[in-house]
Protein backbone atom coordinates (compact mmCIF):
# COMPACT_ATOMS: atom_id res chain seq x y z
CA UNK A 1 0.00 0.00 0.00
CA UNK A 2 1.32 3.25 -1.35
CA UNK A 3 1.92 6.30 1.50
CA UNK A 4 0.46 9.22 0.11
CA UNK A 5 2.94 11.28 -1.33
CA UNK A 6 3.17 14.53 -3.16
CA UNK A 7 4.40 14.49 -6.91
CA UNK A 8 4.05 16.32 -9.86
CA UNK A 9 0.38 14.94 -10.30
CA UNK A 10 -0.35 13.97 -6.69
CA UNK A 11 -1.83 16.82 -4.10
CA UNK A 12 -2.76 16.37 -0.37
CA UNK A 13 -3.88 18.45 2.59
CA UNK A 14 -3.74 17.38 5.64
CA UNK A 15 -6.66 17.13 8.15
CA UNK A 16 -4.94 17.12 11.33
CA UNK A 17 -5.83 19.54 14.10
CA UNK A 18 -8.93 19.98 16.37
CA UNK A 19 -12.00 18.32 15.39
CA UNK A 20 -15.48 18.29 17.31
CA UNK A 21 -15.81 15.32 19.67
CA UNK A 22 -18.09 13.66 21.55
CA UNK A 23 -19.07 9.73 22.97
CA UNK A 24 -21.68 7.81 22.42
CA UNK A 25 -23.10 8.49 25.56
CA UNK A 26 -23.24 11.97 24.97
CA UNK A 27 -24.71 12.40 21.48
CA UNK A 28 -27.38 10.00 19.45
CA UNK A 29 -26.37 6.65 17.08
CA UNK A 30 -26.73 9.25 14.28
CA UNK A 31 -24.67 11.57 15.23
CA UNK A 32 -23.21 11.65 11.71
CA UNK A 33 -26.30 13.17 10.12
CA UNK A 34 -25.80 16.39 11.68
CA UNK A 35 -23.16 19.08 13.31
CA UNK A 36 -21.74 17.08 16.34
CA UNK A 37 -23.93 18.61 19.59
CA UNK A 38 -21.08 19.50 21.56
CA UNK A 39 -18.31 21.50 23.14
CA UNK A 40 -15.69 19.31 23.34
CA UNK A 41 -12.80 19.50 20.78
CA UNK A 42 -10.05 16.66 20.29
CA UNK A 43 -6.27 17.31 18.75
CA UNK A 44 -5.26 14.70 15.90
CA UNK A 45 -3.61 13.13 15.78
CA UNK A 46 -3.50 11.86 19.19
CA UNK A 47 -5.00 9.64 21.29
CA UNK A 48 -8.17 10.74 23.20
CA UNK A 49 -7.75 9.48 26.83
CA UNK A 50 -5.78 11.61 28.35
CA UNK A 51 -6.70 14.70 26.59
CA UNK A 52 -9.48 15.00 29.05
CA UNK A 53 -9.84 15.25 32.54
CA UNK A 54 -13.45 13.49 32.42
CA UNK A 55 -12.93 10.03 33.47
CA UNK A 56 -16.51 8.99 31.93
CA UNK A 57 -14.33 9.59 28.60
CA UNK A 58 -11.01 9.00 29.43
CA UNK A 59 -12.28 5.21 30.15
CA UNK A 60 -15.15 5.25 27.99
CA UNK A 61 -15.60 2.41 26.02
CA UNK A 62 -17.66 2.10 22.95
CA UNK A 63 -17.55 4.51 19.84
CA UNK A 64 -16.32 8.18 19.74
CA UNK A 65 -17.49 10.45 17.26
CA UNK A 66 -14.69 12.96 15.33
CA UNK A 67 -16.30 15.31 12.91
CA UNK A 68 -15.18 18.70 10.58
CA UNK A 69 -15.79 20.34 7.76
CA UNK A 70 -13.19 19.44 4.66
CA UNK A 71 -13.12 22.01 1.75
CA UNK A 72 -11.93 19.90 -1.42
CA UNK A 73 -9.30 22.31 -3.68
CA UNK A 74 -10.85 23.47 -6.82
CA UNK A 75 -8.60 21.90 -8.85
CA UNK A 76 -9.38 18.53 -7.69
CA UNK A 77 -12.00 18.02 -10.67
CA UNK A 78 -10.11 15.44 -12.91
CA UNK A 79 -8.64 13.78 -10.08
CA UNK A 80 -9.57 10.81 -8.04
CA UNK A 81 -10.13 12.19 -3.89
CA UNK A 82 -9.43 9.78 -1.15
CA UNK A 83 -9.21 10.34 2.76
CA UNK A 84 -6.27 8.58 4.19
CA UNK A 85 -6.48 7.71 7.79
CA UNK A 86 -3.05 6.72 9.24
CA UNK A 87 -5.12 4.60 12.23
CA UNK A 88 -8.57 4.67 13.80
CA UNK A 89 -7.90 2.21 17.17
CA UNK A 90 -9.25 0.36 16.85
CA UNK A 91 -12.15 -0.33 14.13
CA UNK A 92 -14.26 2.99 12.82
CA UNK A 93 -16.61 4.00 10.03
CA UNK A 94 -16.50 6.79 7.81
CA UNK A 95 -19.36 9.31 6.52
CA UNK A 96 -19.46 12.04 4.51
CA UNK A 97 -22.07 14.47 5.16
CA UNK A 98 -25.38 11.73 5.95
CA UNK A 99 -23.89 8.59 4.19
CA UNK A 100 -21.52 6.10 5.14
CA UNK A 101 -19.03 5.89 2.97
CA UNK A 102 -16.18 3.40 4.60
CA UNK A 103 -15.33 1.41 7.32
CA UNK A 104 -12.01 -0.09 8.88
CA UNK A 105 -11.17 -2.94 11.35
CA UNK A 106 -7.54 -2.64 12.93
CA UNK A 107 -6.37 0.03 15.07
CA UNK A 108 -2.70 0.13 13.77
CA UNK A 109 -2.78 -0.08 9.76
CA UNK A 110 -4.01 2.83 7.33
CA UNK A 111 -6.77 2.90 4.87
CA UNK A 112 -8.43 4.74 2.48
CA UNK A 113 -11.59 6.14 1.65
CA UNK A 114 -12.42 6.82 -2.14
CA UNK A 115 -14.73 9.50 -1.73
CA UNK A 116 -14.47 11.06 -5.16
CA UNK A 117 -18.07 9.96 -5.73
CA UNK A 118 -19.64 12.08 -2.87
CA UNK A 119 -17.68 15.39 -2.76
CA UNK A 120 -17.31 18.66 -5.21
CA UNK A 121 -13.93 20.07 -6.19
CA UNK A 122 -14.20 23.73 -4.14
CA UNK A 123 -16.70 22.73 -1.86
CA UNK A 124 -16.76 21.89 1.58
CA UNK A 125 -18.14 18.52 3.36
CA UNK A 126 -18.85 17.06 7.02
CA UNK A 127 -16.48 14.13 7.61
CA UNK A 128 -17.46 12.69 10.28
CA UNK A 129 -15.65 9.28 11.70
CA UNK A 130 -16.87 6.98 14.69
CA UNK A 131 -13.95 5.21 16.14
CA UNK A 132 -15.11 2.12 18.78
CA UNK A 133 -12.19 1.25 20.97
CA UNK A 134 -14.23 -2.37 21.47
CA UNK A 135 -11.57 -5.54 22.20
CA UNK A 136 -12.96 -8.70 21.71
CA UNK A 137 -12.89 -12.40 21.42
CA UNK A 138 -13.07 -11.44 17.44
CA UNK A 139 -10.64 -8.59 17.26
CA UNK A 140 -6.70 -8.41 17.76
CA UNK A 141 -5.89 -7.87 20.11
CA UNK A 142 -8.56 -9.83 22.22
CA UNK A 143 -10.12 -8.59 24.91
CA UNK A 144 -14.32 -8.51 26.80
CA UNK A 145 -16.94 -6.22 27.09
CA UNK A 146 -18.98 -6.33 30.28
CA UNK A 147 -22.28 -4.76 30.99
CA UNK A 148 -22.75 -3.13 34.59
CA UNK A 149 -26.29 -3.21 36.42
CA UNK A 150 -26.64 0.06 35.23
CA UNK A 151 -25.44 0.11 31.55
CA UNK A 152 -22.37 1.25 32.03
CA UNK A 153 -19.86 -0.69 30.27
CA UNK A 154 -16.51 -1.99 31.09
CA UNK A 155 -13.20 -3.12 29.46
CA UNK A 156 -11.06 -5.96 29.79
CA UNK A 157 -7.53 -7.05 28.46
CA UNK A 158 -4.93 -9.34 28.38
CA UNK A 159 -1.95 -6.86 27.54
CA UNK A 160 -1.11 -4.46 30.39
CA UNK A 161 -0.82 -1.32 28.41
CA UNK A 162 -3.56 1.02 28.25
CA UNK A 163 -5.99 0.96 25.41
CA UNK A 164 -5.56 4.26 23.99
CA UNK A 165 -7.64 4.48 20.76
CA UNK A 166 -9.15 7.33 18.39
CA UNK A 167 -7.21 9.00 15.52
CA UNK A 168 -3.27 8.50 16.91
CA UNK A 169 -2.00 9.08 13.50
CA UNK A 170 -2.27 11.66 10.83
CA UNK A 171 -5.63 12.04 8.11
CA UNK A 172 -5.30 13.94 5.14
CA UNK A 173 -7.10 14.50 1.95
CA UNK A 174 -5.49 13.19 -0.87
CA UNK A 175 -5.50 13.24 -5.14
CA UNK A 176 -4.90 10.88 -7.08
CA UNK A 177 -5.14 10.86 -10.75
CA UNK A 178 -7.75 8.46 -12.65
CA UNK A 179 -5.08 6.41 -14.30
CA UNK A 180 -2.59 5.94 -11.63
CA UNK A 181 0.12 3.75 -9.78
CA UNK A 182 -1.75 1.61 -7.39
CA UNK A 183 1.18 -0.65 -5.83
CA UNK A 184 4.97 -0.97 -6.40
CA UNK A 185 6.69 -3.78 -4.62
CA UNK A 186 10.74 -3.90 -4.75
CA UNK A 187 12.56 -6.92 -3.41
CA UNK A 188 16.48 -6.21 -3.48
CA UNK A 189 19.78 -7.82 -3.58
CA UNK A 190 23.78 -7.52 -4.63
CA UNK A 191 26.50 -9.56 -6.64
CA UNK A 192 29.92 -8.72 -5.84
CA UNK A 193 29.56 -4.61 -6.55
CA UNK A 194 26.71 -4.66 -8.36
CA UNK A 195 22.96 -3.75 -7.05
CA UNK A 196 19.52 -5.40 -8.00
CA UNK A 197 16.30 -3.95 -7.61
CA UNK A 198 13.36 -6.54 -8.73
CA UNK A 199 10.53 -3.91 -8.87
CA UNK A 200 6.64 -4.47 -10.01
CA UNK A 201 4.29 -1.54 -10.47
CA UNK A 202 0.65 -2.09 -10.55
CA UNK A 203 -1.68 0.21 -12.47
CA UNK A 204 -5.35 1.48 -12.07
CA UNK A 205 -6.24 2.12 -15.71
CA UNK A 206 -3.34 1.63 -18.34
CA UNK A 207 -0.69 3.49 -19.66
CA UNK A 208 3.29 3.12 -20.42
CA UNK A 209 5.37 2.92 -17.57
CA UNK A 210 8.76 4.29 -17.19
CA UNK A 211 10.81 3.70 -14.17
CA UNK A 212 13.89 5.76 -13.01
CA UNK A 213 16.51 5.09 -10.21
CA UNK A 214 18.01 8.18 -8.74
CA UNK A 215 20.87 8.22 -5.87
CA UNK A 216 21.07 9.93 -2.76
CA UNK A 217 22.47 13.43 -4.50
CA UNK A 218 19.81 12.90 -6.83
CA UNK A 219 22.61 11.65 -9.95
CA UNK A 220 20.95 9.56 -12.32
CA UNK A 221 21.71 5.80 -12.44
CA UNK A 222 19.39 3.85 -14.56
CA UNK A 223 16.14 3.16 -15.59
CA UNK A 224 13.43 0.55 -17.25
CA UNK A 225 10.24 0.53 -19.12
CA UNK A 226 7.70 -1.90 -18.36
CA UNK A 227 5.53 -2.69 -15.22
CA UNK A 228 8.35 -5.70 -13.78
CA UNK A 229 11.65 -5.57 -13.85
CA UNK A 230 15.16 -5.46 -12.81
CA UNK A 231 17.34 -2.28 -12.17
CA UNK A 232 21.20 -3.02 -11.96
CA UNK A 233 23.59 -0.46 -10.11
CA UNK A 234 27.38 -0.53 -11.14
CA UNK A 235 29.06 -0.08 -7.67
CA UNK A 236 25.92 -0.08 -5.62
CA UNK A 237 25.95 1.54 -1.91
CA UNK A 238 24.11 -0.57 0.75
CA UNK A 239 21.74 0.02 2.64
CA UNK A 240 23.44 -0.72 6.28
CA UNK A 241 22.95 -1.15 10.12
CA UNK A 242 23.89 2.25 11.34
CA UNK A 243 24.13 3.85 7.74
CA UNK A 244 21.06 3.88 6.10
CA UNK A 245 21.61 4.80 1.94
CA UNK A 246 18.90 5.19 -0.15
CA UNK A 247 17.69 5.36 -3.34
CA UNK A 248 15.13 6.87 -5.50
CA UNK A 249 12.61 4.53 -7.64
CA UNK A 250 10.23 6.89 -9.81
CA UNK A 251 7.85 5.23 -11.57
CA UNK A 252 6.23 7.47 -14.44
CA UNK A 253 2.78 6.52 -16.48
CA UNK A 254 3.14 8.36 -19.82
CA UNK A 255 0.04 8.44 -22.26
CA UNK A 256 2.84 9.73 -25.40
CA UNK A 257 4.77 12.22 -23.98
CA UNK A 258 1.68 13.24 -21.22
CA UNK A 259 2.64 12.26 -17.55
CA UNK A 260 -0.21 10.51 -16.26
CA UNK A 261 0.78 9.38 -12.78
CA UNK A 262 4.00 9.89 -10.96
CA UNK A 263 5.23 8.38 -7.81
CA UNK A 264 8.32 7.83 -6.30
CA UNK A 265 9.52 5.28 -3.86
CA UNK A 266 12.69 5.38 -1.62
CA UNK A 267 14.56 1.62 -1.80
CA UNK A 268 17.63 0.47 0.19
CA UNK A 269 19.78 -2.08 -0.90
CA UNK A 270 20.08 -5.13 1.50
CA UNK A 271 19.79 -8.47 2.04
CA UNK A 272 18.59 -10.23 4.70
CA UNK A 273 19.39 -14.24 5.90
CA UNK A 274 18.84 -16.42 8.87
CA UNK A 275 22.07 -19.11 8.12
CA UNK A 276 22.14 -21.99 10.60
CA UNK A 277 21.92 -20.43 14.21
CA UNK A 278 23.26 -16.72 12.24
CA UNK A 279 21.32 -13.74 11.29
CA UNK A 280 22.58 -12.14 8.43
CA UNK A 281 22.21 -8.34 6.95
CA UNK A 282 24.31 -8.33 3.63
CA UNK A 283 25.78 -11.42 4.56
CA UNK A 284 27.72 -9.81 7.71
CA UNK A 285 26.51 -11.73 11.09
CA UNK A 286 24.21 -8.86 12.50
CA UNK A 287 23.79 -9.03 16.63
CA UNK A 288 20.51 -7.20 17.80
CA UNK A 289 20.68 -4.49 20.44
CA UNK A 290 18.11 -2.31 21.53
CA UNK A 291 14.45 -2.51 23.01
CA UNK A 292 11.37 -3.50 22.70
CA UNK A 293 9.26 -0.36 22.68
CA UNK A 294 5.94 1.59 22.63
CA UNK A 295 3.95 4.25 21.42
CA UNK A 296 3.25 6.15 24.33
CA UNK A 297 3.47 9.63 25.64
CA UNK A 298 1.62 11.93 28.06
CA UNK A 299 -1.53 13.45 27.05
CA UNK A 300 -0.94 12.51 23.29
CA UNK A 301 -1.08 8.81 24.64
CA UNK A 302 -0.53 6.89 21.58
CA UNK A 303 -0.57 10.01 18.91
CA UNK A 304 2.44 9.99 17.21
CA UNK A 305 4.97 13.31 17.59
CA UNK A 306 7.72 14.04 15.23
CA UNK A 307 9.67 15.87 18.44
CA UNK A 308 9.81 12.69 20.31
CA UNK A 309 10.53 10.44 17.02
CA UNK A 310 13.72 12.73 17.02
CA UNK A 311 14.48 12.44 20.43
CA UNK A 312 13.59 8.60 20.78
CA UNK A 313 15.82 7.74 17.87
CA UNK A 314 18.89 10.42 19.09
CA UNK A 315 18.49 8.12 23.10
CA UNK A 316 18.74 5.34 20.70
CA UNK A 317 21.63 6.40 19.02
CA UNK A 318 23.50 7.76 22.31
CA UNK A 319 22.73 4.57 24.18
CA UNK A 320 24.37 2.76 21.04
CA UNK A 321 21.57 0.60 20.07
CA UNK A 322 20.92 -0.61 16.65
CA UNK A 323 17.70 -1.89 16.23
CA UNK A 324 14.01 -2.15 17.90
CA UNK A 325 10.71 -4.36 18.11
CA UNK A 326 7.83 -2.60 17.52
CA UNK A 327 5.80 -4.15 20.45
CA UNK A 328 2.64 -4.49 20.49
CA UNK A 329 1.84 -3.28 16.83
CA UNK A 330 2.63 -1.62 13.65
CA UNK A 331 4.02 1.65 14.78
CA UNK A 332 3.09 5.23 12.44
CA UNK A 333 4.85 4.92 9.20
CA UNK A 334 7.02 8.35 9.69
CA UNK A 335 9.04 5.61 12.43
CA UNK A 336 9.62 3.62 9.70
CA UNK A 337 10.74 5.78 7.20
CA UNK A 338 13.09 7.72 9.64
CA UNK A 339 14.24 4.09 10.79
CA UNK A 340 15.50 3.19 7.29
CA UNK A 341 16.64 6.97 6.66
CA UNK A 342 19.17 6.59 9.86
CA UNK A 343 19.69 2.67 9.04
CA UNK A 344 17.93 1.80 12.20
CA UNK A 345 17.11 -1.86 12.24
CA UNK A 346 13.76 -3.20 13.02
CA UNK A 347 11.96 -6.09 14.16
CA UNK A 348 8.11 -5.13 12.97
CA UNK A 349 5.31 -6.76 14.39
CA UNK A 350 1.61 -7.11 14.51
CA UNK A 351 -1.14 -6.00 17.03
CA UNK A 352 -1.42 -10.06 18.10
CA UNK A 353 -0.62 -9.27 21.41
CA UNK A 354 -2.70 -10.85 24.91
CA UNK A 355 -3.40 -14.13 22.69
CA UNK A 356 -2.99 -15.85 26.21
CA UNK A 357 -5.59 -16.41 28.73
CA UNK A 358 -3.09 -17.34 31.56
CA UNK A 359 -1.39 -14.04 31.47
CA UNK A 360 -4.19 -11.48 31.99
CA UNK A 361 -3.35 -7.89 32.16
CA UNK A 362 0.23 -8.13 33.05
CA UNK A 363 1.96 -11.50 34.05
CA UNK A 364 -0.34 -12.96 37.44
CA UNK A 365 -3.66 -12.17 37.01
CA UNK A 366 -4.85 -14.92 34.39
CA UNK A 367 -7.55 -17.36 34.27
CA UNK A 368 -8.18 -20.96 34.25
CA UNK A 369 -9.68 -21.19 30.33
CA UNK A 370 -7.90 -22.89 27.59
CA UNK A 371 -6.98 -19.88 24.89
CA UNK A 372 -7.83 -21.44 21.57
CA UNK A 373 -10.50 -23.08 20.45
CA UNK A 374 -14.71 -22.35 19.31
CA UNK A 375 -15.14 -21.15 22.72
CA UNK A 376 -12.42 -18.36 22.93
CA UNK A 377 -10.26 -17.70 20.21
CA UNK A 378 -11.24 -19.43 17.26
CA UNK A 379 -11.29 -19.53 13.41
CA UNK A 380 -13.32 -15.70 13.81
CA UNK A 381 -10.05 -14.49 15.43
CA UNK A 382 -7.78 -16.29 13.15
CA UNK A 383 -9.19 -14.56 9.98
CA UNK A 384 -8.74 -11.52 11.58
CA UNK A 385 -5.27 -11.59 12.04
CA UNK A 386 -4.70 -12.65 9.12
CA UNK A 387 -6.09 -9.55 7.56
CA UNK A 388 -3.77 -8.09 10.39
CA UNK A 389 -1.23 -9.74 8.63
CA UNK A 390 -1.84 -8.55 5.32
CA UNK A 391 -2.18 -5.44 6.09
CA UNK A 392 1.23 -5.26 7.62
CA UNK A 393 3.18 -6.69 4.76
CA UNK A 394 1.09 -4.80 2.36
CA UNK A 395 2.15 -1.86 4.23
CA UNK A 396 5.77 -2.36 5.33
CA UNK A 397 7.17 -4.91 2.82
CA UNK A 398 9.20 -2.02 0.82
CA UNK A 399 11.23 -0.86 4.10
CA UNK A 400 14.66 -1.38 4.27
CA UNK A 401 15.06 -1.43 7.73
CA UNK A 402 12.37 -4.01 8.26
CA UNK A 403 14.50 -7.07 8.68
CA UNK A 404 12.03 -9.55 10.17
CA UNK A 405 8.06 -10.06 10.87
CA UNK A 406 7.39 -10.27 14.69
CA UNK A 407 3.34 -11.93 13.79
CA UNK A 408 2.94 -12.97 17.79
CA UNK A 409 3.54 -12.06 21.19
CA UNK A 410 3.54 -14.46 23.70
CA UNK A 411 0.50 -16.95 22.67
CA UNK A 412 -0.51 -19.61 24.50
CA UNK A 413 2.20 -21.62 22.35
CA UNK A 414 2.21 -24.17 25.05
CA UNK A 415 -1.44 -25.24 24.63
CA UNK A 416 -3.57 -27.35 22.73
CA UNK A 417 -4.91 -25.90 19.02
CA UNK A 418 -2.06 -23.18 19.12
CA UNK A 419 -0.79 -24.67 16.16
CA UNK A 420 -4.07 -25.33 14.50
CA UNK A 421 -4.38 -21.60 14.88
CA UNK A 422 -1.20 -20.46 14.16
CA UNK A 423 0.05 -22.45 11.25
CA UNK A 424 -1.74 -21.25 8.72
CA UNK A 425 -0.59 -17.45 9.84
CA UNK A 426 2.67 -18.48 9.20
CA UNK A 427 2.34 -19.85 5.87
CA UNK A 428 0.56 -16.81 5.08
CA UNK A 429 3.20 -14.38 5.75
CA UNK A 430 6.28 -16.58 3.76
CA UNK A 431 3.33 -16.48 0.92
CA UNK A 432 3.30 -12.44 1.05
CA UNK A 433 6.78 -12.36 1.80
CA UNK A 434 9.46 -15.08 1.20
CA UNK A 435 12.25 -12.53 1.67
CA UNK A 436 12.30 -12.08 5.73
CA UNK A 437 12.47 -14.08 8.41
CA UNK A 438 9.94 -14.94 10.94
CA UNK A 439 9.80 -14.78 14.48
CA UNK A 440 7.32 -14.87 17.46
CA UNK A 441 8.25 -13.61 20.77
CA UNK A 442 7.65 -16.65 23.54
CA UNK A 443 6.23 -16.28 27.12
CA UNK A 444 7.83 -17.80 30.20
CA UNK A 445 5.63 -20.75 30.72
CA UNK A 446 6.09 -22.01 26.68
CA UNK A 447 9.77 -23.89 27.10
CA UNK A 448 11.39 -25.58 24.33
CA UNK A 449 9.93 -28.69 25.30
CA UNK A 450 6.35 -27.88 25.30
CA UNK A 451 5.90 -24.80 22.88
CA UNK A 452 4.16 -26.55 19.89
CA UNK A 453 5.28 -24.04 17.20
CA UNK A 454 8.98 -23.14 17.35
CA UNK A 455 9.66 -25.21 14.35
CA UNK A 456 7.71 -23.15 12.43
CA UNK A 457 9.32 -19.87 12.52
CA UNK A 458 13.30 -18.88 11.97
CA UNK A 459 14.26 -16.66 15.09
CA UNK A 460 13.78 -17.81 18.54
CA UNK A 461 12.67 -15.04 20.24
CA UNK A 462 12.61 -15.33 24.29
CA UNK A 463 10.79 -12.99 26.63
CA UNK A 464 11.88 -14.26 30.05
CA UNK A 465 11.62 -12.43 33.56
CA UNK A 466 14.20 -14.56 35.59
CA UNK A 467 14.98 -12.05 38.77
CA UNK A 468 11.72 -10.13 38.20
CA UNK A 469 8.76 -12.35 37.77
CA UNK A 470 10.51 -15.15 39.25
CA UNK A 471 12.96 -15.37 42.22
CA UNK A 472 12.59 -11.73 42.45
CA UNK A 473 15.68 -9.69 44.18
CA UNK A 474 17.93 -13.07 43.40
CA UNK A 475 19.70 -12.75 41.02
CA UNK A 476 21.93 -15.51 41.63
CA UNK A 477 19.20 -18.02 41.49
CA UNK A 478 17.94 -15.99 38.60
CA UNK A 479 21.07 -16.60 36.15
CA UNK A 480 20.89 -20.37 36.81
CA UNK A 481 17.49 -20.33 35.75
CA UNK A 482 18.65 -18.18 32.90
CA UNK A 483 21.31 -20.55 31.85
CA UNK A 484 19.38 -23.68 31.87
CA UNK A 485 16.65 -21.82 29.96
CA UNK A 486 18.92 -20.63 27.08
CA UNK A 487 20.49 -24.07 26.42
CA UNK A 488 17.55 -25.88 26.20
CA UNK A 489 16.98 -23.94 22.99
CA UNK A 490 20.26 -24.83 21.29
CA UNK A 491 18.70 -28.37 19.73
CA UNK A 492 16.48 -26.62 17.39
CA UNK A 493 19.61 -25.20 15.48
CA UNK A 494 18.42 -21.87 14.88
CA UNK A 495 19.41 -18.36 16.29
CA UNK A 496 17.77 -17.60 19.57
CA UNK A 497 17.42 -13.61 20.85
CA UNK A 498 16.02 -12.00 24.18
CA UNK A 499 12.74 -10.12 22.90
CA UNK A 500 12.18 -9.06 26.53
CA UNK A 501 13.75 -8.71 30.05
CA UNK A 502 13.89 -6.27 32.46
CA UNK A 503 13.11 -4.96 35.70
CA UNK A 504 10.53 -2.31 37.32
CA UNK A 505 12.52 0.32 38.16
CA UNK A 506 11.31 3.29 40.47
CA UNK A 507 13.74 6.28 39.65
CA UNK A 508 15.38 7.86 42.52
CA UNK A 509 15.75 3.84 44.59
CA UNK A 510 18.69 2.82 46.01
CA UNK A 511 20.32 0.20 47.47
CA UNK A 512 23.51 -1.34 48.32
CA UNK A 513 21.72 -4.79 48.34
CA UNK A 514 19.77 -6.30 45.65
CA UNK A 515 16.58 -4.67 45.76
CA UNK A 516 13.67 -5.10 43.33
CA UNK A 517 12.70 -1.36 42.44
CA UNK A 518 15.95 -0.28 42.74
CA UNK A 519 18.24 1.80 40.59
CA UNK A 520 20.87 -0.51 41.11
CA UNK A 521 18.86 -3.59 40.65
CA UNK A 522 17.79 -2.75 37.18
CA UNK A 523 21.20 -2.29 36.09
CA UNK A 524 22.61 -5.36 38.11
CA UNK A 525 20.14 -7.40 36.74
CA UNK A 526 20.57 -6.50 33.23
CA UNK A 527 24.54 -7.18 33.73
CA UNK A 528 24.08 -10.61 34.66
CA UNK A 529 21.84 -11.53 31.58
CA UNK A 530 24.43 -9.80 29.11
CA UNK A 531 27.25 -11.96 31.28
CA UNK A 532 24.96 -15.15 30.27
CA UNK A 533 24.23 -14.07 26.56
CA UNK A 534 27.66 -13.90 25.95
CA UNK A 535 28.40 -17.03 26.52
CA UNK A 536 26.24 -18.52 24.00
CA UNK A 537 27.26 -19.08 20.43
CA UNK A 538 23.94 -19.39 18.99
CA UNK A 539 22.95 -16.12 20.79
CA UNK A 540 21.91 -13.00 18.24
CA UNK A 541 20.65 -10.28 20.26
CA UNK A 542 19.26 -8.32 22.94
CA UNK A 543 16.07 -6.38 23.20
CA UNK A 544 15.23 -5.00 26.55
CA UNK A 545 12.21 -4.33 28.11
CA UNK A 546 11.28 -1.68 27.97
CA UNK A 547 13.01 1.58 26.15
CA UNK A 548 10.61 3.98 28.33
CA UNK A 549 8.09 3.55 31.18
CA UNK A 550 4.59 3.53 29.44
CA UNK A 551 0.77 3.98 30.52
CA UNK A 552 -0.89 0.59 31.81
CA UNK A 553 -4.36 -0.42 31.98
CA UNK A 554 -6.73 0.82 35.33
CA UNK A 555 -5.33 -1.73 38.12
CA UNK A 556 -3.59 -2.47 41.38
CA UNK A 557 -0.60 -4.37 40.14
CA UNK A 558 1.30 -1.48 38.15
CA UNK A 559 1.88 1.88 40.23
CA UNK A 560 1.80 4.98 37.54
CA UNK A 561 2.31 2.32 34.49
CA UNK A 562 4.93 -0.28 33.75
CA UNK A 563 8.55 0.95 34.92
CA UNK A 564 10.36 -1.53 33.21
CA UNK A 565 12.02 1.31 31.19
CA UNK A 566 15.55 2.05 30.92
CA UNK A 567 14.18 5.94 30.61
CA UNK A 568 11.36 7.88 32.24
CA UNK A 569 8.34 8.01 30.13
CA UNK A 570 9.73 11.65 29.78
CA UNK A 571 13.20 10.21 28.51
CA UNK A 572 15.11 10.64 31.43
CA UNK A 573 18.05 8.04 31.85
CA UNK A 574 17.60 5.91 34.91
CA UNK A 575 21.06 4.38 35.96
CA UNK A 576 20.63 0.98 33.69
CA UNK A 577 20.60 3.41 30.82
CA UNK A 578 24.16 4.48 31.56
CA UNK A 579 25.10 0.62 32.19
CA UNK A 580 23.85 -0.34 28.46
CA UNK A 581 25.28 2.69 27.45
CA UNK A 582 28.79 1.24 28.31
CA UNK A 583 28.31 -2.40 26.92
CA UNK A 584 26.53 -1.28 23.57
CA UNK A 585 29.20 1.03 22.81
CA UNK A 586 32.02 -1.25 23.31
CA UNK A 587 31.08 -3.61 20.52
CA UNK A 588 29.87 -2.85 16.88
CA UNK A 589 26.81 -4.58 14.81
CA UNK A 590 28.77 -8.03 15.48
CA UNK A 591 28.24 -10.52 18.35
CA UNK A 592 30.12 -9.70 21.96
CA UNK A 593 33.05 -11.76 22.83
CA UNK A 594 32.47 -13.99 25.91
CA UNK A 595 33.26 -11.84 29.33
CA UNK A 596 36.46 -12.37 31.42
C1 LIG B 1 5.31 -9.37 28.97
C2 LIG B 1 4.62 -8.61 27.85
C3 LIG B 1 4.81 -7.11 27.95
C4 LIG B 1 4.65 -6.66 29.39
C5 LIG B 1 5.75 -7.33 30.19
C6 LIG B 1 5.73 -6.90 31.67
O1 LIG B 1 5.03 -9.07 26.59
O2 LIG B 1 3.88 -6.47 27.12
O3 LIG B 1 4.67 -5.28 29.54
O4 LIG B 1 5.55 -8.72 30.16
O5 LIG B 1 5.05 -7.55 32.45
O6 LIG B 1 4.45 -10.37 29.38
O7 LIG B 1 6.37 -5.90 31.99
Amino acid sequence: MLRPRITATREQISLDGLWAFATDAQVPDQAHAAPLDTKLEAAVPASYNDQFADPAIRDHVGRVFYQREVRVPRGWGNQRVLIRFDAATHAANVYVNDLRVGEHVGGYTPFDVDVTDHVTAGETFRLTVAVDNRLTRETIPPGTVATGPDGTRSQKYLHDFYNYAGLARSVRLHSVPRTHVSDVTVVTGYEGSTGRVDYTVELSGSADVLVTLRDEAGNFVTSAAGATGTLEIADVTLWQPGAGYLYDLTVELRDGSHLVDEYTLPVGVRTVEVRGSEFLINCEPFYFKGFGKHEDTPVRGKGHDNAFLVHDFQLLDWIGANSFRTSHYPYAEEVLEFADRHGMVVIDETAAVGLNMLIGAGISTGGEERTFGPEVLGDPSRDVLAQHVRELIARDRNHPSVVMWSLINEPASNEDGSREYFEPIVELARELDPTRPLTYSIVMFANAENDRIVDLFDVISLNRYYGWYVVPGDLRAAEQYLRRDLASWEKFGKPVMMTEYGADTQPGAHSVWDGPWTEEYQANLLAMYHRVFDDIPYFVGEQVWNFADFQTSNGTHRVEGNKKGVFTRDRKPKAAAHELRRRWTSFGDGKPKPQE
